[in-house]
């Protein structure tokens, strides 16, 4: 067997978006083992000094490996039915009261051995990775018992094993009521906070606690109780909030020096200024808009006004974003919300990677990991513009080569 060691890789020519903007010339990208080494402009490059190297190609556009911040990608069965019940007229908040919902998922999840979410889930994965991502938070919250979501926990951990990509798991035990707990929602609060965050903080399980700040979830204070407790543990939070109706959920997350806020429908300008005090992200999901056919708008203006950083991800899930496609996001987090194609791409670069506290990645820049995608276009914005698979020609996840050639 032949074998060549490559010191290092470059591309030249290259257009490149930094996570946060589109540099202004072409520029080399010099990748050694697994880091960044060098993005340098042409014309500067001392080509000379990388003759050796191998010569990945030129031209095209350069990005980071993507960073899917918020999904749920681990559960069992389907929600087709739920599909063609809203299409007739039944809100998502009804089916949820009728025990349907994130309910009927937590059913399948239940039934289902770790191998069974695994098969399940690793198409969905696949999908993710083809689309460009080298970083995917998964979030549990279909169990609802200690063991049950240490199951999901677990298997999102082994997917990161199985596949070439970065899992950051967060642990949602907060995300609705369990039918053992009908009548008692403090109850099952006080299981999440005293046995299930303890128990995935002990195993190392969960990298973030996540709740679900809703009429049909948990109030204000009842996540409050969750955030005191992941915090018991050292862990960050993070926020789902005013997806459905304003709670104040966010404000409460952001004083709680929440990672993220996510969903954000109806935020107003307290919890937009409380989001700008703390720092927090906002992840923005426009497929659960697109999905429950959402009106009202997340305030992107006064968002963007505030400085207050934005994220998009896919909200990958079965019942209100089966949808399994990053750059899509990218299109419709412009269509639906009017986000710049540059903000909607840093949003899955640079900010996405923000909303899960990472720093090593989805930046391109010297000593950063190496995570990197290469698209056969010739500006960044294409990548929202037009919804086309395909154009993803090499991806690099740790410096390795895990598409194209
Ligand atoms: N909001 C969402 O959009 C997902 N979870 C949440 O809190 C949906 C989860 C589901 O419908 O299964
Ligand atoms: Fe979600």
């Amino acid at each position: 067997m032949s074998h060549t060691v490559h010191t290092g890789r470059i591309w030249q020519d290259v257009v490149v978006f930094d996570g946060l903007q589109t540099l202004g010339t072409p520029q080399a990208v010099i990748v050694e083992g697994e880091t960044i080494a060098r993005i340098v402009p042409m014309a500067q490059l001392d080509s000379a000094r990388y003759a050796h190297y191998q010569q990945m190609g030129s031209g095209g556009v350069m990005t980071p490996g993507l960073v899917d911040c918020h999904t749920h990608l681990v559960f069992g069965g389907h929600r087709a039915d739920e599909f063609e019940a809203r299409l007739e007229g039944v809100s998502y908040e009804e089916i949820a009261r009728r025990g349907g919902g994130i309910l009927s998922t937590v059913h399948a999840t239940r039934q289902a051995s770790e191998e069974e979410l695994i098969e399940s889930a690793l198409p969905r994965l696949d999908a993710l990775i083809a689309d460009g991502v080298c970083t995917v938070e998964i979030k549990s919250g279909y169990g609802l018992s200690v063991a049950h979501e240490m199951k999901m926990l677990r298997v999102a951990r082994r997917l990161g094993e199985l596949r070439p990509v970065r899992v950051r798991t967060t642990l949602l035990g907060a995300h609705a009521l369990p039918p053992e707990f009908a009548n008692d929602s403090d109850g099952y609060v006080e299981l999440v906070c005293r046995e299930m965050i303890p128990e995935a903080a002990r195993n190392g399980l969960a990298d973030a606690v996540d709740v679900f700040c809703e009429t049909i979830a948990f109030s204000v204070a009842q996540c409050e109780r969750v955030f005191a407790a992941a915090q018991a543990h050292d862990l960050p939070i993070k926020s789902h909030a005013e997806q459905l109706s304003n709670l104040g959920g966010t404000a409460s997350a952001a004083r709680h020096g929440a990672l993220s806020a996510d969903h954000l429908e109806y935020l107003d300008g307290a919890g937009i200024e409380a989001m700008r005090q703390a720092g927090t992200v906002a992840v923005l999901l426009p497929g659960a808009f697109h999905t429950l056919r959402e009106t009202r708008q997340p305030p992107i203006g006064a968002l963007r006004q505030a400085g207050v950083p934005m994220a998009v991800a896919t909200d990958a899930n079965p019942g209100s974003s089966p949808l399994y496609q990053p750059t899509l996001m990218l299109n419709l987090a412009c269509t639906l919300f009017r986000m710049t194609p540059t903000e909607a791409l840093a949003g899955m670069t640079a900010q996405g990677a923000r909303a899960l506290g990472l720093t090593h990645t989805g930046r391109l820049a010297s000593g950063l990991s190496a995570d990197l995608c290469h698209w056969t276009i010739e500006c960044p914005a294409q990548l929202a513009y037009a919804v086309q698979p395909g154009r993803l020609h090499q991806r690099l996840f740790r410096g390795e080569l895990t598409h194209g050639h």
